[in-house]
């Protein structure tokens, strides 16, 4: 998976100068109670929180965090422009779609690529996740269509676009066929259709064309990148709902790295998603700030200065200030069913970290009356826990891997099937 920015492959034997990965050293801290209001006081009852306390901290969030996004775009539609019946040797049906976001063909656009098993009775569940490279290189198919947009780099891509040699160059990550024989549709989108990942990205991006800053004078609080990404995984689902063959309600949103932290925000904002799994969404997704450990949010925003909203940064070394942290952000999911997954070598984004927000969010699934056992200590290596939040730390280095898909094809099938009752 390409992901070319610096700082990028830190792991367990090289984190980058100065960077704690020392246990010992995290420092003792508080986290934000999520059953607490803001004035003090306490959240008793599920309908508190559902009808209260819920959007204050979503609000917390977009005014600290990941800015506010704006609402779907009035004229937006799209067009099925490719499509197969028998696609993969018979197993799928795939169909490219353009969403044309201010309805018209020269404007600023996406492309879905989906997948449908043709074994499953329809309509089926399906993944939503973005991806890193084009939509061509999640699997060898020479019918997927080419990306012609901006790529910063990766195999096959020649000055920042995606030649044959490309294709399939992320499919270790994408096991279609697997997900397919599982009874699930797989739909993705290239990340970069809908902003360029790099900080002027959003003079290309959806960041220029809709929303409060599109003249480009951001306010603190104005969406960044990771939230127009996670709007177009919304409007993305906005399509799958017309999809006859897909179950709008049984959609799975799902990340990894940046595009984990997109899917967690996506999930916490958008309550259509059914589940959500963060796959190593380390700091300003699914880990604690506080703990300090692996990357900061000094690093996050220097490196990366327009994932999140400009207010972010005035947390940078100051992450106790933050008036949440991300557990907080796992609770937002609430009482839908949540995965967060990790890597014993990932220490740059904080496994344990990781799991102690997963932990932190359960007094909000409970007083939901989400089901099931719940998560106790950090678990050893490859042994997943937990019910209405599930979690597994992987052996290995930073990635998605067929292990990881497996562990959450398990999770949809707990939690996605039967289809919940209209
Ligand atoms: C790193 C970044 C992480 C993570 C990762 C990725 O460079 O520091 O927060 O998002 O990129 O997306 O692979």
């Amino acid at each position: 998976m390409a992901i070319g920015v610096a700082l990028v492959g830190a792991s367990a034997t090289a984190l980058p100068a100065g960077a704690n990965d020392d246990e010992a050293k995290v420092p003792a801290y508080t986290l934000p109670d999520p059953l607490r209001f803001a004035d003090g006081s306490t959240v008793r009852d599920a309908s508190a929180w559902t009808t209260r306390r819920r959007a204050e901290v979503l609000r917390l969030f977009e005014e600290h965090v990941y800015g506010r996004s704006p609402g779907p775009p009035a004229k937006m539609r799209f067009v099925v422009v490719e499509s197969d019946p028998q696609a993969l040797s018979g197993l799928a049906t795939r169909r490219q779609v353009r969403v044309l976001l201010d309805g018209t063909e020269g404007g600023p656009a996406f492309e879905i690529l989906l997948y449908v098993p043709n074994a499953a009775p329809r309509p089926v569940p399906a993944f939503l996740g973005l991806d890193f490279d084009g939509n061509h290189a999640i699997h060898a198919d020479p019918a997927i269509r080419l990306s012609t947009a901006w790529i910063d780099k990766g195999p096959g891509v020649v000055e920042h676009r995606a030649t044959d040699a490309s294709r399939g160059t992320d499919a270790a990550a994408w096991p279609v066929e697997r997900i397919l024989d599982r009874g699930y549709a797989l739909a993705t989108i290239y990340y970069g259709d809908i902003e360029p990942d790099r900080p002027d990205g959003w003079k290309g991006g959806v960041r220029a064309r809709f929303g409060p800053g599109a003249s480009g004078a951001f306010a603190a609080d104005d969406w960044g990148a990771i939230g127009a990404w996670a709007w177009g995984l919304s409007r993305a689902l906005d399509v799958l709902e017309q999809d006859p063959d897909v179950d709008g309600r049984r959609v799975a949103v799902i990340g990894h790295s940046r595009l984990g932290k997109t899917a967690l925000w996506a999930g916490a904002s958008d309550p259509r998603f059914a589940l959500v799994v963060s796959n190593d969404s380390g700091e300003g997704g699914a880990a604690l700030a506080r703990r300090k450990l692996g990357e900061r949010t000094e690093d996050i925003t220097r490196v990366f200065p327009h994932w999140f909203c400009s207010r972010y940064r005035d947390y940078a070394g100051k992450e106790e200030t933050l008036p949440v942290d991300q557990h907080e952000l796992l609770a937002l999911v609430a009482p839908r069913p949540l995965y967060v997954a990790s890597a014993t070598e990932d220490l740059w984004a904080d496994p344990r970290g990781e799991f102690l927000a997963a932990k932190a969010a359960e007094p909000v699934f409970r007083l939901l009356g989400a089901p099931g056992p719940g998560l106790e200590q950090w678990p050893v290596a490859e042994r997943p826990v937990g019910d209405s939040i599930g979690y597994h730390l992987r052996r290995g280095p930073h990635a998605l891997t067929a292990y990881d898909w497996e562990l959450f094809l398990d999770f949809a099938d707990r939690h996605l099937r039967p289809a919940p009752p209209r």
